[in-house]
């Protein structure tokens, strides 16, 4: 029997970077798909109903087979998850392994990710389809790679809900990485909606309600926060921090994120690796079938154990995302993201005297009198000039013509 050579993923990335396989690359990417584990008897991965496609993907769909004669090889069907670059697709007859056609396969940010629609070619005989075109994209999840790097990187597509999770206490909580999370969102067309994990180690409970309420303060009451400790150890002593939490302001425990994300719904849980997203999602499945790992002790740093996106299907309710945790995010370009967050601010920055106002300072500077008067709340004013500081300085480093 030949031996098989195993492809690293980042070789099999580098080669995909370069476009168009050689048919040498083909056979290996076959190979390797073939020690991939088995689709079938795989628990949690949503069913075809689980997620619906917009009417504008279902015409596009039927434009493209309409193209084709018809082509009765040709379905619909949703990707949910890939195994080390591979795509599972998700169609009204069944699951299956999929490969790009090589025209998508090109261009970066057109091949399809996770919760893309697309045409999909199952042809009898064939154990994998073919992915032939990702159809219009309702929303997509993009994020800035920063400017050594540059360009975005789309993590997923079609996602209604972006579920920003970051872990309690002293050491570890960030409210500007979750509403800069929040800015990416909704910039992307994204609801929003926050998750504070590892409640058990909030070091006051009475800490923690300030937590929330600085959450809400800064992005409004509507956004539903949720705190929970889905990896606590049994028996912890939760009541108090319940307590401390319901009362600012926010849900409960693991339950209350099938209220969040309703059925129908895609989800996605975004934060730094080690915080508890896959202990939250395995937590609601009743299982575990995703990876989780401790983090370091040192700096309680993740070790970047979720390496893949998948969707589960979660009981009562809609399907979420387990995805790599990210290290950074920063922001570029996300207009319309701050103005969907501080709406009210962007409006009265479009009323300083000056055009060029940094609303620190100077005279007639709109912004500022709002602050005063209590129109607007000091933490949400300075939040929304962080992120607009950071975000010109990014553009000016990139365009020498955009004024800091
Ligand atoms: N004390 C406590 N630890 C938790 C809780 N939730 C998760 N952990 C621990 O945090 C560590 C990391 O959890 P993961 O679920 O792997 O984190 P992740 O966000 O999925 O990380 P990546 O996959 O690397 O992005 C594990 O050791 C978990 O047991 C919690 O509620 N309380
Ligand atoms: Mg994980
Ligand atoms: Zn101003």
């Amino acid at each position: 029997m030949a031996k098989r050579r195993k492809a690293s993923t980042a070789s099999i990335a580098r080669r995909r970077a370069k476009g168009p396989r050689a048919p040498r690359a083909q056979r290996e990417d076959a190979l390797e798909r073939e020690a991939l584990p088995a689709l079938e008897g795989l628990a949690h991965v949503p069913e075809y109903g689980d997620l619906a496609p917009t009417e504008a993907q279902t015409e596009a769909f039927e434009a493209y087979r309409a193209g084709r004669g018809g082509d009765t090889e040709l379905s619909m069907g949703f990707v949910c998850r890939f195994d080390r670059n591979f795509p599972a697709v998700r169609t009204e007859h069944g699951l299956f392994r999929a490969e790009h056609a090589e025209r998508i396969f090109t261009d970066d940010l057109a091949r399809p990710v996770v919760g893309d629609w697309v045409v999909v070619r199952d042809a009898p005989g064939h154990d994998v389809g073919l992915i032939e075109e990702a159809l219009p994209r309702k929303s997509e999840l993009a994020r800035w790679r920063g400017s050594a790097r540059g360009r975005f990187q789309v993590l997923a597509a079609n996602v209604d809900l972006v579920l920003v999770a970051q872990p309690v206490g002293r050491r570890t909580f960030s409210l500007d990485r979750i509403v800069r999370s929040a800015v990416v969102a909704a910039d992307c067309g994204c609801r929003v909606g926050v998750i504070l994990t590892k409640a058990d180690r909030a070091d006051d409970p009475l800490e923690l309600a300030d937590d929330v309420g600085a959450v809400k303060e800064v992005l409004g009451r509507d956004v539903p926060v949720v705190a929970l400790a889905a990896g606590a150890d049994e028996g912890a002593p939760l009541a108090p921090v319940e307590e401390a939490v319901v009362g600012a302001g926010a849900l409960w425990g693991v339950d209350a994120v099938r209220e969040v994300v309703a059925p129908g719904t895609l989800a996605l849980l975004l934060g730094e690796s080690g915080i508890g997203k896959s202990t939250l999602l395995n937590a609601l499945l009743g299982d575990s079938v995703l990876e989780i790992s401790a983090v370091r002790s040192a700096d309680d740093a993740g070790r970047h154990t979720t390496v893949a996106r998948r969707m589960v299907k979660i009981p009562g309710a809609g399907v979420a995302i387990d995805c790599p945790g990210l290290r950074s995010l920063p922001l570029m370009g996300h207009e319309r993201g701050l103005d969907e967050v501080f709406p009210e601010i962007v409006e009265l920055a479009g009323r300083c005297r000056f055009r060029d106002c940094t609303h620190s300072g100077e005279p007639g500077c709109a912004v500022e009198a709002a602050v005063a008067d209590g129109e607007v709340s000091r933490a949400r004013a300075d939040a929304y000039l962080a992120l607009a500081r950071e975000m010109r300085g990014h553009a000016g480093s990139l365009d020498p013509d955009v004024r800091l």
